[in-house]
């Protein structure tokens, strides 16, 4: 069984999630209106994956006798400014997900609780990865300065990204 106060931070992170989801899915719809249908599609795969980081939460919720409490997800942002704007806000915004990761590790802690210590080593490497795959993509981008060929060349990359792959 988890204590209360997890269970609460636990279901919080459900909803982090899913607005995660919900905000990539939104950059997704801009970006084809932009005719970045590479990004667009890889931007939809991180939907998929950050659905998938809300379901893993919800399962061990679940595992520990606990109760899952789904609330509203809030509307995230429709409009960018290019392609540089969004991957910067997909950077910032991994790294808030990463701070509240690392606090969650922090009650697991405080409350004893070695098995969600245990679970919570799975996001904290996946925010290393997610951080400096959206990093690197970031740097590419400024580097061409989000337009032309290298822009171009860039989208027909990020159509080859598929589930497994970052
Ligand atoms: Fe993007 O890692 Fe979950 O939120």
């Amino acid at each position: 069984m988890i204590s209360k106060r997890l269970e609460e931070e636990l279901n919080k992170q459900i909803n982090a999630e899913m607005y995660s989801a919900y905000l990539y899915l939104s950059m997704s719809a801009y970006l084809a209106k932009e005719n970045l249908n590479g990004f667009s599609h890889w931007m939809k795969l991180q939907f998929e994956e950050e659905q998938g980081h809300a379901m893993k939460f919800f399962q061990y919720i679940l595992d520990r006798g606990g109760n899952v409490e789904l609330e509203k997800i809030n509307r995230p942002q429709i409009s960018w400014n290019g392609i540089i704007d969004v991957f910067e806000e997909v950077y910032k915004h991994e790294q808030y997900i990463t701070n509240l990761i690392n606090d969650l590790v922090d009650v697991a802690i405080q409350e004893r609780d070695h098995a969600t210590v245990a679970m919570l080593q799975w996001y904290v490497s996946e925010q290393v990865e997610e951080e400096s795959t959206v990093s690197e993509l970031l740097d590419q981008l400024r580097i061409i300065d989000g337009k032309g060929s290298g822009l171009f060349m860039l989208d027909r990359e990020a159509k080859s990204r598929s589930l497994s792959s970052n």
